[in-house]
């Protein structure tokens, strides 16, 4: 009730000229503004009816699709249990094998009278309602109604990196989502939206703390206000899960080891366990970062990741939980390369997990650069499932103010073919389960959700945390379809002005990664903050966290020799791979100077020598940028008054940080080079200290 006055006073408030912040999402449900489509989805749409059991799932159903047509329609259609001739959208349960055979997929078609939805299980039902409201939304005919589908990976979760304190850590959107202060006592109704919102695409999980856990959420206080959201997220089929401290036991009960062979403590994890689920019976269960950037782990007592996530997955068993260990460990070694780091910790222990342990993989093998080529481990753990991790927080993509369309960067790992057990064996296949078998799989994405009205930060980067969701359910769509759907649920149905931003979308991930990091360059980002450009940091706490370890610039070129010349770390692939990237004549440019150090007036394919495809790059990338933003005003007076110009302000800053970016980057590897920037581009009229002193400033307590 709460919420569906919420909802009216939203309309009320649009209709009396208000504008729209934002907070609505891709669930506008605004008003059909074509009158012959509105005319015909009313006469179309009349009643709702579920004919199936009530659960909690098919409540929010129904509730959802009351909710949608209100606004769409702008008119109420009532649920009722009263069959009807005509114009009656039906929800139910299909009978087991008929055309749907996959118990969350779902199908919505029109027929002769009525629209029906229909799965094999109430969570299917939501989705179709969903789907349906989608369809709608998108301004699409009804009588070519015909959805059908159903997900290719099984675990569909958000990673939230959120403190108990309310920070985030690399958030851009301001504070934590969940306020433990006033959990379980006062749930804030934005949960139930946060959890509608995932529903609407497909994400059937979320852990809602911080890999840097914090031990005080397995204590019983924190397991109470967890299982509040639990409550919550459980009517839309969303599971809870909890990232741990390895070493929980000895914060919370006074143990003097957290050794994962230790009796005592494998039973403190069972009662533990067991605990939990007394509060919350659907428990997903854990997130593992151990022996990783400080955090505790197995290894501090000499034992294996295996042995530490086998301990945690044997307590969770018996309850159906699961154990997701993270593979981001890199130890520092200066004389390794990092790139390798997490293959020979992990490729020798395939094999040796429990059946409910996966183990989840960064897409690249450094760290969520601008574009990384996809992680070794790919294909390499045959008997072990993986579980693919992407970032959807921008922390080395310019944060909230750039608009960067990350979808075209997971699509490009999913795409990429590892060889494994032949051709065909892409990394989607790999973590979808089907190379190796794995009834078992999973996709995460971190978080780029806040506190902040809009969510995300920037309007534009909501498309993210859709994206995301849709490409889990489905790793083939096609990012531009999805970028279309996302595009007039949120901004416009208007097909000229869809066509316009969905360019910007489409090459903002490329131009991103021309002005940040062209031609396979990565991690030369301002120290600690990830923000802005610092491609002379020589000296920091690790060598593995300077810039200069990872550009490798000198007098005769720049990149990183990972061939067996150089680390060796190519050998990591399948031969089909290295075959492809061994060469620099061959290897794709993308990724030239992941694997090579090339000589600065090297020839490229383009024509161009290195250098000079360098300053094309980051020059290009800029002037895209700028691009963007004068295409998006083009689109002034189009567009809700409040986006629009919030969309243009980021924009600004944008083009202003990628020519930060340019600047530094060029004036700096000149100083290897010392080759002149072609004169056909515009001079650089700052210095390079102005320039360094500029990110220190960000830098600055
Ligand atoms: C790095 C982040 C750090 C995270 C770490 C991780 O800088 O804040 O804790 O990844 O994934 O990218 O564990």
């Amino acid at each position: 009730m709460k919420y569906l006055s919420f909802f009216i006073f939203s309309l009320v408030m649009q209709a009396a000229g208000y504008a729209d912040d934002g907070y609505r999402l891709w669930l506008k449900y605004d008003l059909i503004e074509d009158p012959a489509l509105l005319k015909m989805y009313r006469s179309g749409i009349r009643s709702i009816r579920l004919q199936a059991a009530e659960t909690a799932l098919t409540a929010s159903a129904v509730r959802e699709l009351t909710t949608g047509l209100m606004g769409l329609l702008g008119k109420a259609i009532n649920s009722t249990n009263k069959p009807a001739s005509s114009a009656q959208i039906i929800l139910s349960l299909s009978p087991p094998g008929g055309v749907i055979n996959h118990e969350e997929g779902y199908r919505v078609v029109k027929d002769k009278s009525n629209i029906r939805i229909e799965a094999l299980t109430d969570r299917g039902l939501l989705y179709g309602s969903f789907a349906l409201l989608a369809y709608l939304q998108q301004a699409r005919p009804l009588h070519a109604l015909h959805l059908e589908s159903s997900p290719k990976i099984k675990l569909r979760l958000l990673n939230h990196w959120d403190n108990p304190n309310g920070t985030i850590e690399r958030g851009y959107a301001g504070s934590s989502l969940w306020k433990w202060y006033d959990l379980p006592d006062q749930p804030d109704p934005r949960y139930r939206d946060y959890a509608r919102t995932n529903a609407s695409i497909g994400i059937n999980g979320t852990v809602v703390n911080n890999v840097n856990a914090s031990a005080r959420f397995l204590s019983r206080e924190y397991l109470v206000k967890v299982a509040a959201l639990a409550s919550i997220f459980r009517q839309y089929g969303i599971k809870t899960y909890l990232s741990i401290r390895f070493t929980a036991p000895t914060y919370l009960d006074g143990f003097k080891t957290a050794d994962p062979l230790d009796p005592a403590v494998r039973q403190w994890w069972k009662e533990k366990a067991g605990e939990i689920y007394s509060l919350i019976p659907d428990f997903g269960g854990f997130l593992v970062k151990a022996n990783s950037e400080g955090e505790p782990g197995p290894q501090d007592y000499n034992r294996t990741h295996a042995d530490g996530a086998n301990m945690l997955a044997e307590a969770l068993a018996t309850h159906g939980g699961i154990v997701m260990w993270r593979a981001f460990v890199y130890k520092a070694n200066p004389n390794n390369d990092r790139a390798s780091e997490s293959y020979n910790e992990f490729k020798p222990l395939d094999g040796q997990f429990l059946d409910n342990v996966l183990v989840q993989v960064k897409n690249g093998p450094i760290d969520f650069q601008p574009r990384e080529p996809f992680h070794p481990l790919f294909g390499a753990m045959p008997r072990t499932p993986l579980m693919m991790e992407f970032q959807i927080t921008q922390e080395y993509l310019g944060f909230a103010t750039h608009w960067v369309y990350l979808a075209n960067m997971f699509k490009e790992v999913l795409d990429s073919d590892t060889y494994s057990k032949g051709p065909g064996s892409t990394v989607a296949r790999i973590i979808d389960g089907t190379v190796d078998r794995h009834k078992l799989n999973g996709i995460a994405g971190v978080a780029n959700t806040g506190s902040d009205r809009n969510w995300c930060g920037h309007i534009g980067n909501q498309a993210n945390w859709y994206a995301f969701g849709r490409l889990a359910w489905d790793p083939d769509l096609q990012t531009g379809f999805i970028a279309e759907d996302w595009i007039r649920m949120t901004l416009t149905r208007n097909t000229a002005d869809v066509d316009v931003i969905k360019k910007i979308m489409m090459d903002s991930h490329e131009a991103c990664v021309d002005y940040m990091t062209p031609l396979g360059l990565h991690h030369i980002m301002g120290e600690s903050i990830h923000f802005g450009p610092q491609p002379w940091l020589a000296r920091s706490g690790r060598a593995d966290w300077t810039s200069t370890y990872y550009h490798r610039a000198d007098s005769i070129g720049l990149g990183f020799d990972r061939t067996e010349g150089g680390s060796k770390a190519i050998g990591l692939y399948a031969p089909e791979v290295q075959a492809q990237w061994k060469d620099p004549e061959t290897i794709p440019l993308k990724y030239l100077l992941w694997f090579h150090h090339v000589n600065w007036n090297k020839k490229l394919n383009t024509g161009n020598t290195l250098w000079e495809e360098l300053c094309k790059r980051y020059y290009s990338g800029a002037d895209r940028a700028a691009g963007f933003l004068k295409a998006w005003q083009n689109l002034q007076g189009r567009l809700d008054p409040e986006i629009y110009s919030a969309i243009e302000g980021k924009l600004k800053r944008q083009g202003w940080e990628a020519e930060w970016w340019r600047d530094s980057c060029l004036l700096y590897f000149q100083t290897f080079s010392k080759l002149p920037i072609p004169g056909s581009y515009p001079k650089i009229n700052r210095s390079l200290d102005e320039l360094k002193q500029l990110v220190r400033l960000y830098q600055m307590r």
